[in-house]
């Protein structure tokens, strides 16, 4: 306990323009938060801000990042600010960090008010790349539209904040610290907790955890890869997978969080874990895995380097979830994917007359479901999966997932893919990423999309490409109206929707840091089974050409090619 009592100071600050923050989180370049003066402590001052004054007073919030670079001296000025605004406890991860699903973990288990992530999910780190801050709500769940807004609109107008400048606190040991403020809001605490030990009891309590050793270090042990690509989950893959499940140490790589991930990009998708995908290719290994820096992202991969596309991803848990434990207990209330994910979630859903939901893009609008039983299992096409046990998507809930099917099958992961779109037919899909183009050009790119769309004779406008017909059926501006609140949110991507059912989905990513990044996603469904087993760029390549052509893309933007295609 120490003894003198911290000074609380208020320091004068003017607004910025930009901190409006984005699918999830505020995201910027480092040097705009390390540089721009009281950048950081603005944007913080409006998340306390957000919250009410009695609500805040004497609360728990819990803090934790991937560990990129700033991490800390982040979550110092956090520790200070938050004793200065009332809070009267934080748990925070031993040495910063914690994953996102484990925030969303412990927020729901010790029943606290929110948490602030420090993180810029998959995007790079470092002083050249990118850092930013998630702020979730007593759910565990991202902050839903209402509140990102009120804190936006506070950034506009701030013009002081609170902090405690001499507080220091020690991240490195496990245990409480006590401090007494100059104020009326005391004592104030902050609790170090281990990083993985409450995420790795809730896992526990999902999964069958010895059919799964069984499956990792039995005699007829599967050989697996996993690629925490140097983010925050190294020490829960060593933990999860190889101390309790037994995998081999070997099995686990790039397991040391590192301020910059290595110069990489700590995106698990083909392009950036192509290191993964060429060990798969080697044959070694029977199912690999790779997570994004904050650990809610994931990929999966078989033998060889099969892909699991991650809209398909979501559909085969779907169709085998009684294999997890979890919910043989609680079971199935419905399944949600996003606006852009492809529709290979919705046949199951439609074979097991269970409620599907689409909503937009962002893992937000899936906790009102789930906090209204509505909501059991959901899946994004941007690498996202995850359930009801938290509000965050789940990168090492996913590959357990699919070790459970595994298990229980004992088949390999493409005969279990295969099977699947034998079975549902199979959602071809891919995804073109159109990344730092320039803001203004892409934002036109747009608006002259949906003016084309809106033209009277778009709709029934017959497209010949390659001896294939699609027929506009529908055009529009996707809009939800969420099912439990009423909320509606607009502008959620162009949409268009052929007679056959395929889609063209074209929208403007919420995640980049510089410029604009435009997404093109395609999704179009085949049951024939000579087909459901060829390449999707080949199945889909009058799609794309249709998509390039109205959209002049290429023209328009000077590129030949997309950054990444998934
Ligand atoms: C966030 C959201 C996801 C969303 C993804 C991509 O993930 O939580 O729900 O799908 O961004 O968003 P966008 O297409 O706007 O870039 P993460 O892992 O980046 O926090």
């Amino acid at each position: 306990m120490d003894d003198s009592p911290v000074p609380v100071v208020t320091v004068l600050t003017a607004p910025y323009d930009a901190q409006k923050p984005g699918t999830s989180g505020l995201r910027k370049k480092t040097n705009v938060f390390q540089t721009k003066p009281r950048y950081l402590q603005n944007f913080v001052q409006c998340i306390f801000g957000s919250i009410d004054l009695r609500d805040r007073q004497g609360s728990t919030v819990v803090v934790g990042g991937d560990g990129r670079y700033y991490n800390n001296a982040a979550i110092e000025i956090i520790v200070q600010m938050a004793a200065a605004n009332g809070i009267g406890h934080l748990v925070i991860g031993q040495n910063g960090i914690l994953s996102t699903p484990a925030v969303s973990c412990i927020i729901r288990k010790i029943k606290a008010i929110g948490g602030i992530i420090l993180t810029a999910s998959h995007n790079p780190g470092g002083p050249d790349g990118d850092f930013g801050i998630k702020y979730n709500i007593s759910n565990g769940g991202p902050a839903p539209e209402a509140v990102t807004e009120k804190i936006f609109q506070l950034s506009k107008t701030i013009e002081e904040y609170s902090i405690c400048p001499d507080l220091k606190v020690d991240l490195t040991t496990i245990g409480k610290q006590q401090f007494d403020l100059e104020n009326k809001f005391k004592p104030f605490t902050v609790e170090i907790v281990d990083s993985v030990e409450a995420y790795t009891n809730m896992l526990r309590n999902i999964f069958d955890f010895n059919a799964l050793k069984e499956l990792l270090s039995g005699p007829n042990q599967l050989k697996i890869r996993l690629d925490a690509m140097h983010g925050v989950m190294g020490p829960y893959v060593k933990k999860i997978l190889c101390e309790e499940l037994g995998a081999p140490a070997n099995s686990a790589v790039n397991c040391v969080p590192l301020e910059d991930f290595g110069g990489h990009h700590p995106d698990p998708n083909l392009t950036y874990a192509a290191d993964l995908v060429q060990a798969m290719q080697t044959g070694d290994y029977d199912f690999g895995a790779a997570f994004d820096g904050d650990g809610d992202r994931n990929m999966i991969l078989g033998k060889h380097g099969f892909f699991v596309n991650p809209s398909d991803s979501v559909a085969v848990i779907a169709a085998n979830i009684f294999t997890i434990p979890y919910f043989q207990q609680t079971g199935v209330r419905g399944f949600a994917r996003s606006m852009p994910t492809s529709g290979a979630l919705d046949r199951v859903a439609k074979a097991t007359k269970i409620a599907l939901y689409e909503t937009p893009t962002g893992w937000k609008f899936f906790g009102n479901l789930m906090d209204a039983n509505k909501l059991s299992l959901c899946g994004e096409e941007s690498f996202g999966t995850g359930s009801d046990h938290i509000r965050e998507k789940d990168g090492l809930w996913a590959v357990l997932a699919w070790l459970s099917i595994i298990a229980k099958s004992k088949q390999s992961v493409e005969t279990i893919m295969q099977e699947h779109w034998q079975k549902y037919g199979r959602n071809f899909f891919t995804r073109y990423d159109y990344e730092e183009v320039d803001a203004a050009a892409a934002g036109k790119i747009m608006k002259d999309l949906e003016t084309l769309m809106a033209d009277r004779a778009f709709v029934g406008h017959k497209f010949t490409v390659c001896e294939e017909e699609y027929i506009v059926d529908k055009a529009d501006n996707f809009e939800y109206c969420d099912p439990v609140d009423g909320s509606v949110s607009r502008n959620q991507g162009l949409r268009i929707i052929f007679t056959d059912g395929s889609r063209l989905i074209f929208r403007l990513s919420g995640t980049g840091s510089a410029g604009a990044t435009i997404r093109i996603y395609i999704d179009s469904y085949y049951k024939d089974a000579c087909k459901i087993f060829k390449e999707p760029q080949v199945m889909l390549s009058p799609l794309i050409k249709i998509a390039l052509k109205i959209s002049q893309i290429h023209e328009r933007t000077g590129r030949t090619s997309p950054t990444v295609i998934t």
